[in-house]
């Protein structure tokens, strides 16, 4: 029998992966939308995928959408990623963000203990809710200390989806995802920000670019390869949560190091803290400053996963590390922006 999955955020970065990965392993696809009048199908069509699967408006914010859909459709499993996913945007939209990415899990998971709790259950975590971290590297066991409104919605929602699973015995899992990041990520986040700005300068269509705290460090692994762990969390004989992580971290600067070896032109790094400037020495033009305005009220200097749980489990372990990544996301946006 085909099981059919619903994917929350069909339309992010890891909507988009899943939903790939998913097809391959022969389920329908039910990814759901809020309604929006902007084109949000690229990822799918990038994937060539759009019409594999069928989309359907819902919003997070209206429970009387998800009931509609779970009472139109037979659902085995729901990968909840839709959220109000920007840290550095939580800071401003504390509420709505509290919204869709705390109560919406809450609502999805009150429809599934209304309607059906023999539907399994997958919610989107995040190693922000680790924030100022207590330990490293971070494990299951890893007490929370969050430093974002965004941060402290994922715990919410952690925390709702483990009172779920022991209070009416629903098959729920948390995925606590460090970043993982693709040619498909947003460009308003700090990765895709340095190789799409690099790659138009390197077409001329960009002089410079800013920037805002380059030490803090990050696990960073491909969503490729995160999706899989995803699906894997759900088909275990118990559920429980799984931090989902490469193991290594790198800082913002680093992550420049590694991406400005793409370009044709050599560059440099002159000063130091809010002075800093990367100078093309060919020319030497500055493309990229330093702007305040980047930095966060409360940063997370440092995150690093200890997904060892997951490994021995699952038997998952990431398949592309932190060069082949940088080359990934510099050679598809150098493709993408080329005059
Ligand atoms: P993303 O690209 O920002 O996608 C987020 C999705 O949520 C988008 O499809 C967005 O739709 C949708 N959404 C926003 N508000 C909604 C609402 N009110 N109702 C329904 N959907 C809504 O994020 P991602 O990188 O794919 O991440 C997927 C999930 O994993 C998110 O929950 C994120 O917080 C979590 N996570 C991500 C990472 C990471 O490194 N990528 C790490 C840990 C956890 P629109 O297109 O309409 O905005
Ligand atoms: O790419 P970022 O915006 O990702 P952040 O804040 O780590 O959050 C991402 O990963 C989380 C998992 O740990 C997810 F839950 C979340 O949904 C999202 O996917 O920023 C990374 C770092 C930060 O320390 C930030 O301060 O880069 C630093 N940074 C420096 N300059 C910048 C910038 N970040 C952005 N977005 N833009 C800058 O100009």
């Amino acid at each position: 029998m085909k099981k059919t999955a619903l994917i929350t955020g069909i339309s992010g970065q890891d909507g988009a992966y899943l939903a790939k990965f998913l097809l391959k392993k022969n389920y329908n696809i039910i990814g759901t939308d809020r309604r929006s009048s902007r084109d949000d199908k690229w990822r799918l069509r990038y994937l060539q995928i759009e019409n594999h699967l069928v989309i359907e408006d819902m919003d997070l914010l209206d429970i009387t959408q998800i009931i509609r859909i779970f009472e139109k459709y037979k659902i085995n499993e729901v990968y909840n990623l839709g959220a109000q996913s920007f840290v550095a945007s939580s800071f401003n939209n504390p509420i709505s963000t509290t919204d869709v990415t705390a109560l919406g899990c809450l609502r999805l998971l009150e429809v599934i203990r209304n309607k059906n709790k023999k539907i399994k259950f997958y919610q989107a975590s995040s190693s922000e809710m680790y924030g100022d971290v207590l330990k490293i590297p971070q494990d299951e066991k890893t007490p929370f200390n969050p430093r974002s409104p965004y941060a402290v919605s994922k715990l919410y929602s952690h925390f709702i989806t483990k009172n779920y699973r022991e209070a009416y015995n629903i098959y729920a899992v948390s995925g606590i995802c460090f970043n993982h990041e693709s040619p498909l990520r947003g460009e308003e986040f700090i990765t895709r920000k340095i190789t799409s700005n690099l790659a138009k300068i390197e077409n001329g269509s960009v002089d410079f670019f800013e920037l805002g705290n380059l030490e803090s460090r990050r696990d960073w692994g491909y969503a490729g390869d995160f999706v899989e762990a995803m699906w894997k969390t759900l088909q275990q004989k118990k559920p429980e949560d799984y931090v989902i992580s490469t193991g290594k971290s790198y800082s913002v600067k680093e992550f420049i190091d590694e991406a400005v070896k793409y370009l044709s032109f050599p560059v440099q790094w002159y000063g130091e803290g809010i002075r800093r400037v990367l100078i093309n020495k060919k020319n030497n033009k500055i493309i990229i400053k330093i702007n305040k305005k980047y930095f966060r009220p409360t940063e997370v200097d440092l995150l690093i996963g200890n997904s060892n749980k997951l490994r021995k489990k699952t038997k998952w372990k990431p398949k592309i590390n932190f060069k082949e990544l940088v080359k990934i996301m510099m050679l598809s946006d150098l493709k993408k922006f080329k005059n």
